[in-house]
């Protein structure tokens, strides 16, 4: 039986009943994919998913690849190079492709709730199978040569890997010293080595493409320092005829000089990449192109990015959900007690752990979150779509733009946070002492589910970019439309007349918990300009009060939006309630509006206290000699 139990009911819900996709699909760029196709597809991958690629699930974790440090080859479990076969062979992948590139362009929404599915069911197969996607970047960034090459990575299905960080280059990317000589040719000699790379070496694809930042040596614009100093390149594995794609035979000079022992996700191959060391190989040098001819290597590779952090929310949430699942059936049939009211009695019948409060409480925090996560990611998607169809018409939508950018990081690192936390504590916590056995795949969720605070920017990262960037460079664009549409819902009560006013209460916290995170991105902007020494008062160490609140800003920030978009679903909820209905369908929208409402009555209040906690903080903290810690 499948481990991967999926929710596709509520996948549904997001798309059709609450944002409304209707109004897109089967028509302009979208109008090969109508909803009824829509609803189809999404079917077709979930029985893919749960029934084929979710089976070498264990078995890749069990048995992971084996990596021979002499001839520096990766040789894949074949149950997971099978399931990868089986999705690649499903070309479920061309809904992110456009035309140009064979592809059948599907909004956002769709692709990502495809995306959860598979990253559900088996996450590392999205992660490898993402050559089509680097390929279009190949295509919007090159001139015709690279066009060409990426036309080769998509008929030939070859891989392709993003490939940043370095040994002493992390977080902080414009530390990378990799370099690259052009040579007479027109082509580029990169030297370097590369560390932590997503799918660096396996044998599933007869190519491997490698998109790589490294820094032009002898050119202008040479020693920029940080991340602007660098540029993007391709490298591929193997060397190709430029015309046909057939591989020459020739090996290029990149190399996976080692793959890492990880606690999770143990089938993907996290690898060390040498570039151009003649004691490695052949001797080869490792030759790329720069992509476009354009010394532009961060802007290009944060496409990638924020593609990939995209992906990583999802992946964390579509675990989260079916972490919650899984404990849900576990606690149906696990008897253990009495119920509480019966306690006393030593002789009363034991009962399933549902019947427990605390389970309770512990089952409808693991549903609220990972239902107002999948609700997350579907929003931050509708505005992606948005972005879709105006680029398609030749024209830009400055305001979708500037709120997906706001969204990812949230998606990411509150997504990320939350998931993995809760799958821990709350999860696994479910099964007792069994989900600590590797009989339950829980266990294995919460290993595989850690990376995601990690790879694509630390937590950190993202609170600071969505402070730094998405806040105060935005000039709170972005924020206030965001603002402005949750008063919105706060001032309108249209479920009054329908139910009573049963979201009366909710609406109420909602609005002070829209009034605290107010407070904090008020108080962040404060120490910002406290910080400014060309004002009379400025202090620069008060840059450090705004570095200790990013990361709960960005988790209050989270915390604010997903109650908001449980009340927008729990009102379509209340609306379907009011109508005849069958049975699992009714018992959905109550599950709706009782999710809704426990995240309120639970979740926001806590952001008072947050507030207080960022209105007090003070330099302490800084000031404690490193040795007191
Ligand atoms: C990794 C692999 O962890 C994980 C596995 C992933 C799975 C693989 C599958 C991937 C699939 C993807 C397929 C692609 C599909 C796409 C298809 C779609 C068509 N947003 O603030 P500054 C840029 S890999 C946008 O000064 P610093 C911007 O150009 C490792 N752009 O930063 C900016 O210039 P300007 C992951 C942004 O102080 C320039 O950068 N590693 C953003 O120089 C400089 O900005 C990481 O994620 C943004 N949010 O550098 C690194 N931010 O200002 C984490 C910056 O003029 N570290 N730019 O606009 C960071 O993010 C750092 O903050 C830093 C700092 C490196 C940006």
């Amino acid at each position: 039986m499948s481990h991967y139990k999926s929710n596709l009911r509520d996948i549904e819900f997001n798309l059709f009943e609450v944002f409304g996709r209707d109004d897109i699909l089967g028509r302009g760029l979208f109008d090969e994919v109508d909803a009824e196709t829509a609803r189809s597809i999404l079917a077709e991958v979930d029985r893919l998913a749960r029934e084929n690629l979710a089976a070498s699930f264990q078995d890749g974790d069990r048995n992971p690849p084996r990596y021979d440090p002499q001839a520096h080859t990766v040789t894949m479990t074949p149950s997971f190079a099978a399931s990868y076969q089986a999705f690649i062979d499903s070309q479920w992948w061309r809904l992110q492709l456009p035309s140009a590139l064979g592809g059948q362009p599907a909004p956002s929404s769709l692709v990502w709730s495809v995306a959860e599915l598979v990253l559900g069911a088996n996450p590392p197969l999205w992660m490898y199978a993402t050559g089509p996607n680097f390929a279009h970047i190949v295509h919007r960034n090159g001139n015709d040569r690279d066009k060409r090459i990426a036309q080769h990575m998509i008929d030939r299905a070859w891989a392709a890997t993003m490939v940043l960080t370095e040994p002493d280059a992390g977080s902080d990317v414009g530390a990378g010293r990799t370099r690259a000589r052009q040579q007479a040719d027109g082509s580029w000699h990169l030297e370097g080595v590369k560390r932590f790379i997503t799918s660096g070496e396996h044998d599933m694809s007869e190519n491997i493409v490698h998109l790589v930042l490294a820094r032009p040596v002898g050119v202008e614009g040479e020693g920029a320092p940080g991340t602007k100093g660098l540029s993007l390149f391709v490298v591929p594995k193997h060397h190709f005829d430029l015309e046909s794609g057939e591989l020459t035979g020739e090996r290029n000079g990149v190399y996976a000089t080692n793959v890492e022992k990880k606690m999770g996700i143990k089938v993907s191959t996290t690898c060390e990449l040498t570039f151009g060391d003649p004691a490695i190989g052949g001797g080869e040098p490792a030759k790329g192109w720069l992509l476009g001819e354009v010394h532009d290597g961060i802007a290009q590779m944060f496409q990638v990015i924020e593609n990939a952090r995209m992906l990583v929310g999802t992946k964390a949430i579509a675990t989260l959900s079916t972490g919650y699942l899984n404990a849900l059936d576990y606690a149906k049939t696990r008897v253990q007690g009495a119920d509480l009211t019966q306690a006393a009695d030593k002789r009363s019948r034991r009962v399933s752990i549902t019947h427990h409060p605390d389970v309770r409480r512990s089952l409808m925090t693991q549903k609220s979150f990972a239902e107002a996560l999948r609700a997350l990611v579907i929003y931050t998607a509708t505005w992606q779509d948005r972005v879709q169809i105006a680029e398609h018409t030749g024209e830009s939508d400055d305001l979708a733009e500037r709120v997906n950018d706001l969204l990812l990081p949230i998606v990411k690192g509150y997504g990320s946070e939350r998931s993995w936390v809760l799958l821990g504590t709350e999860s696994l916590q479910t099964f007792g002492g069994s989900g600590f056995l590797e009989d339950y795949p829980i266990e294995q969720y919460v290993r595989d589910a850690k990376i995601d605070t990690l790879y694509e920017g630390t937590t950190a990262i993202q609170g600071q970019d969505l402070f730094f960037r998405k806040i105060v460079r935005d000039q709170a664009h972005a924020l206030g439309h965001l603002t402005r549409e949750i008063e919105s819902f706060i001032e309108d009560e249209p479920d009054s007349a329908a139910s009573g006013g049963r979201l009366k209460e909710e609406r109420r916290l909602l609005a002070k918990g829209l009034e605290d995170t107010q407070a904090i991105v008020g108080t962040l902007v404060e120490q910002l300009m406290s910080a400014d020494p060309n004002t009379e008062a400025g202090d620069r160490r008060n840059i450090y009060k705004v570095g200790l609140n990013t990361s709960r800003l960005l988790m209050t920030l989270g915390d604010l939006i997903c109650s908001w978009l449980l009340l927008r679903q729990a009102e379509v909820a209340l609306g379907r309630l009011g109508g005849v209905l069958k049975l699992a369908d009714k018992s959905f929208y109550e599950g709706k509006v009782a999710a809704a409402q426990f995240f309120a009555r639970n979740v926001l209040p806590k952001i008072s206290a947050e507030r207080a906690l960022a209105e007090s903080t003070d330099l302490s903290l800084m000031d404690l000699a490193e040795e007191a810690f």
